[in-house]
């Protein structure tokens, strides 16, 4: 496949652009935190999305690079909004190879500190498979990371293979309930059920919850009731590159 040796230059090239979902805090009625989601513009195919270029990124080798380059860039427009007196956390998606690398962990922690950004505006998304595979090294390198003040979210939680007993081991923050238990919720009993129930256990656990997947004004409206932390989704805004995204910012203030 072609894309796979346009991948390495793609990076170097900076091809490659951060586009951001607000994630609304449904305690302050604020928009506090992004995630940046990682878009490939491609000189003859246009926009390539993650879903395309992850995997191979991930068979090939390229993800320490790729996730490097992310936090770099997302580092860079952290500075950007602060310039422009806009306070805001970003929470960056690694990969289960970055979770398993020691020196990858080191460089988050090492790179942050030497870009004066404080640790707390970063959150770290990682999903439940990146745990399982090696739940030891993942408690490890998940403690070192959070010892060092990052916040540590579980994402996609719901739709991997973790059990209850690895989530009481994880050091983490946060939960981050899987888009296919919220995007229908009102009209799904059992989605409810496993929402209620998820709240509960992540509360119990002294977890925050973030809910992804929010696509209507009733099913922000029944998270916010329910104590749900944080909540992001189409209905608030898709994923937006860093203009797009500060006009929104603007107006949605
Ligand atoms: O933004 P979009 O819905 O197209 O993202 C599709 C998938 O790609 C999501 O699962 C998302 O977590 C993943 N993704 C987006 N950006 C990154 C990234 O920078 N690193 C990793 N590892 N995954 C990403
Ligand atoms: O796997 P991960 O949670 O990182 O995936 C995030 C992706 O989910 C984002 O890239 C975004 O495009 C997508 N997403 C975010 N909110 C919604 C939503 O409300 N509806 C749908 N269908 N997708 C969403
Ligand atoms: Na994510
Ligand atoms: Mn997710």
């Amino acid at each position: 496949f072609q894309l796979i040796n346009e991948l390495k230059e793609a990076i170097e090239q900076n091809q490659l652009v951060l586009y951001y979902q607000p994630k609304l805090n449904l305690v302050q009625q604020k928009i506090t935190h992004v995630e940046a989601l990682v878009r490939w513009i491609h000189p003859k195919r246009g926009i390539i999305p993650p879903d395309t270029f992850i995997p191979i990124a991930e068979k090939t080798m390229q993800m320490d690079a790729l996730t490097r380059w992310v936090i770099s860039e997302a580092i860079t427009q952290y500075h950007r909004w602060q310039a422009k007196g806009v306070n805001m956390c970003i929470a960056v998606n690694i990969s289960a190879e970055n979770l398993k690398d020691e020196q990858f962990c080191h460089w988050v922690i090492d790179t942050l500190a030497h870009h004066s950004v404080p640790v707390s505006a970063f959150t770290l998304e990682i999903t439940e498979d990146a745990v399982v595979s090696d739940p030891k090294l993942a408690v490890k390198q998940l403690t070192l990371l959070r010892n060092n003040g990052l916040t540590l979210s579980i994402d996609d939680y719901g739709t991997g293979y973790s059990s209850l007993a690895q989530l009481k081991q994880l050091p983490v923050d946060e939960l981050k309930i899987d888009k296919s238990f919220v995007q229908k919720l009102l009209h799904t009993e059992t989605d409810q059920i496993i929402v209620q129930s998820t709240l509960q256990l992540a509360h119990n656990l002294g977890l925050k919850v973030v809910a992804e997947g929010i696509e209507d004004k009733e099913t922000l409206q029944w998270l916010t009731e329910r104590h749900c932390e944080m909540g992001q989704g189409f209905y608030l805004s898709r994923p937006l590159p860093e203009l797009q995204f500060n006009d929104w910012l603007s107006q949605s203030e």
